[in-house]
């Protein structure tokens, strides 16, 4: 895929909305002396002049020590298999109730942007590739510039959440709902702490965009790997909970594909009205 040409003003800029508090996100005292263009150049410190397919786990450790993820707590959501349509996201955005990783520092500056290193250069003699990336795979490209930087960032997202959290899944997911190499099974579950996590609260969301309701559950919170999920977070001394078709999710799917048959008054999970 095509790398993002300007990225390099498009990572100070976020910088500055979100270190003044433009963004209307829970904006900490913290960020506000962050300095930005230290920050864009530790974002790239560690990947310069890097193989973009082997880059090291700890590239961007300056980076996130300088703006790291923070939740409040009780807000933390992360989801898993449902990024089409970014529903986790816009409803985190306008509910306080709930914070994903794209809405903290480090998750808002690098949000939909493609970059990566270059040990050839492409004659910009900065060590990195301006105009594109090789696409990723776990086989051909595992440890590639990005997966590394969502990787790291995920597991202090994980590691720093307080009071009850939130995962949403999509029930419809090929090969189920909780996928074993996601970035939500192998470091987010695995790095949240069990002194502090008061509950572990799963969304088990259909895809509104699939229009046939017989096929709509592929999943409930009582079979498949919801199930297994529940039962791997319990063995770890989690308080679990599984919520099908949730309504703090609902509202903004039926917003966007009105003609789901999960939406109207008829619909499974929905009140009378
Ligand atoms: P997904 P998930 N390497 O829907 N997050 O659980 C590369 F390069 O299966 C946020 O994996 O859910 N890409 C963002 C990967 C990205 C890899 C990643 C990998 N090893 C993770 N694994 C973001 N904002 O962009 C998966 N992908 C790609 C955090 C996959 O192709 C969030 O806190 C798809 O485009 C969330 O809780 C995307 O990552 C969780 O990890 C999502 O894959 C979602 O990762």
């Amino acid at each position: 895929p095509g790398a993002t040409h300007n990225i390099t003003d498009i990572l100070t800029g976020r910088c500055e909305e979100y270190r003044k508090c433009l963004l209307g996100e829970p904006c900490l005292p913290f960020y506000r002396n962050v300095k930005c263009r230290a920050a864009v150049e530790s974002f790239f410190k560690g990947i310069r002049n890097m193989d973009p397919c082997a880059t090291p786990d700890n590239a961007y450790d300056e980076f996130l020590n300088m703006v790291p993820p923070t939740t409040v707590r009780g807000t933390t959501m992360f989801w898993s298999g449902v990024m089409g349509n970014n529903i986790p996201q816009d409803v985190a955005q306008v509910t306080p109730e709930f914070s994903v990783l794209e809405e903290t520092f480090p998750g808002y500056m690098a949000g939909n942007l493609s970059w990566c290193g270059a040990t050839d250069g492409d004659g910009t003699g900065l060590g990195l590739n301006f105009t594109v990336c090789p696409t990723w795979t776990s086989e051909t490209c595992p440890n590639n510039t990005k997966a590394a930087f969502w990787a790291r960032a995920s597991k202090m997202l994980a590691t720093q959440a307080v009071g009850d959290v939130y995962v949403v899944l999509n029930a419809q997911r090929a090969g189920g709902a909780f996928n074993n190499g996601s970035i939500f099974a192998t470091i987010e579950a695995p790095n949240l702490n069990q002194d502090v996590v008061t509950n572990v609260a799963i969304y088990l969301i259909p895809d509104f965009q699939l229009a046939i309701p017989n096929e709509m559950y592929a999943e409930t919170c009582t079979n498949g790997s919801v199930l297994y999920l529940q039962n791997f977070l319990m063995n770890m001394n989690f308080n679990v909970t599984c919520e099908e078709n949730p309504k703090e999710i609902m509202w903004l799917q039926c917003a966007r594909f009105a003609n789901s048959p999960y939406c109207g008054p008829y619909a499974k999970g929905n009140p009378v009205v």
